[in-house]
């Protein structure tokens, strides 16, 4: 264990350490401390939105009670975890710890305050099938001011779509779970039954619909990803379950399906951090890597042995702060995935900056591109002209619907404004990479989702992407998390 969830909290008091420090039991340290604050911050702390986010799917929460969490979030607190309140108020929904909502300590942790809400907006949602958004919210909060919730619902959308953002970066693991050098596609239903399916390539096609390979991995949010764990050459599947149990699901490929779900660390990328899957020392075992994402900007490796994930261990000290797309992709070729993150400014600040791995430490941080991936536009890694150096795509994922590409020098990404297809992946949409007909060189594919559900396939010349082909015609739902 590196960080304990008692140690987040206390970087989260750290206005009241004295108070705290010195009172051990739960309901005298709250009371020493009840207080209104002296100031609420006049912005939201992302870590917090990304944690209600993810709590929340991971009850399945409906639209509906998702945007009344955002509204309760942005009216108690803006979205953080306040150490104060109103009388007896504490955390990100101002839960008050003699009313029945837990302890201090208890309510002070975001992904219990985050449960506490959700749960009860559910309940609420469902006895009442006619409430507001504002409505549910005040039927968990029972403010004095019922109708502050409704109130906010723009700005409450806006830290929805943000923490969406946040909870669905994902650019760069392989997806051969069959091992034959094709890239297959995977999607993870992430509700109540947790199925996995996968339609694996045919060279032209992807063949197969509702072909189960899981039926229980990777409830809603949780961070869903792929890799070769155990060095065997079929792809494996990977789940950070995030909250407060930082635990990591591994299920070995067998070729037809995956096996049981098994703990590989019960302490990595906890609340609101990113995990990633990628081979960073290189023995061909996919290792695991966390970015805290956070102001720290810390990463954190834990090695495969095989059967499981060694003790985290931090690589970096400053990488892919919060607001930055961190990616991971071997990109001088040298058979050890590297860190890669997109800053996603505007044009003249979507630098692209890389961190070379050693095999035991990500080395200092080089800037490879100054114009990429401006905005929301959505970046991934991947090794598009078979070269062996994984290469930077960016979708914009608009009405525009175009996709550039720099291709990896082993010292920098070369191309600006190169466009390699004009017409792939519209809003809504979700892309990604991989190397569907098995050539060494990664194609474009996009998952529409929407009313269709199709899957598009781009294939690299090695110098641009053809146009989309449908290579299945029923993948992947609204909701889901495809791969
Ligand atoms: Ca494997
Ligand atoms: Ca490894
Ligand atoms: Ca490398
Ligand atoms: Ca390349």
């Amino acid at each position: 264990m590196r960080r304990t969830p008692a140690a987040l909290l206390a970087a989260l008091c750290l206005t009241i350490t004295a108070a705290v420090a010195a009172a051990p039991p739960a309901a005298s340290a709250a009371q020493d401390r009840i207080l209104a604050c002296p100031s609420i911050p006049s912005g939201h702390d992302p870590a917090v939105t990304t944690i209600v986010y993810r709590v929340a799917r991971g009850f399945n929460a409906d639209d509906k009670v998702m945007l009344s969490a955002f509204e309760a979030g942005w009216v108690e607190s803006h979205m953080n975890n306040l150490p104060c309140g109103d009388k007896t108020s504490l955390g990100v929904f101002q839960q008050r710890w003699d009313y029945g909502w837990g302890t201090a300590e208890q309510i002070m942790d975001p992904v219990y305050a985050s449960t506490q809400y959700v749960t009860r907006a559910i309940t609420c949602d469902r006895n009442n099938p006619g409430y507001s958004a504002g409505q549910v919210a005040q039927c968990v909060q029972r403010s004095g001011f019922p109708d502050r919730y409704d109130q906010v619902a723009a700005k409450a959308r806006t830290l929805l779509a943000e923490a969406a953002r946040t909870a669905s970066i994902a650019a760069g693991s392989r997806t051969d779970v069959n091992g034959d050098g094709r890239d297959d596609i995977l999607t993870f239903t992430q509700n109540a039954s947790a199925d996995v399916y996968v339609a694996p390539s045919t060279g032209s096609a992807f063949a197969g619909t509702s072909v189960k390979w899981h039926d229980f991995f990777s409830i809603g949010g949780e961070t869903a990803s792929t890799g070769d764990v155990n060095g065997d050459g079929k792809d494996d599947v990977v789940t950070f379950a995030h909250s407060n149990t930082g635990d990591v699901y591994v299920a070995l490929s067998t070729g037809t399906s995956f096996g049981a779900a098994q703990k590989w660390h019960d302490w990595f990328a906890p609340g609101a951090e990113i995990g990633a899957v990628g081979d960073v020392n290189g023995d061909g075992k996919a290792d695991i890597i966390t970015f805290t994402h956070n102001p720290a900007g810390d990463v954190y490796v834990a090695l495969s042995t095989g059967t499981g994930f060694g003790p985290g261990v931090k690589w970096h000290e400053f990488f892919a702060p919060f607001g930055e797309y961190p990616a991971v992709g071997d990109v001088n070729g040298d058979g050890k995935a590297d860190i890669i993150t997109f800053t996603q400014g505007p044009a003249s600040a979507a630098d692209v900056i890389v961190a070379l791995s050693t095999g035991t430490s990500f080395g200092a941080a080089q800037k490879w591109h100054d114009l990429f991936a401006v905005g929301a536009e959505l970046p991934r890694v991947g090794d598009i002209n078979g070269d062996g150096r994984a290469d930077i795509v960016t979708f914009t994922c608009d009405a525009d619907a175009d996709v550039y590409a720099a291709v990896s020098t082993g010292t920098g990404f070369a191309g600006t404004t190169v466009k390699w297809n004009d017409f792939f992946c519209l809003a809504g949409e979700f892309p990604y990479l991989a190397d569907a007909n098995g050539d060494g060189k990664d194609d474009i594919v996009v998952f529409t989702k929407g009313a269709t559900n199709d899957v598009y396939v781009g294939i690299s010349t090695g110098t641009a992407f053809l146009g989309g082909a449908k290579w299945h015609d029923f993948f992947g739902l609204n909701g889901e998390a495809t791969l």
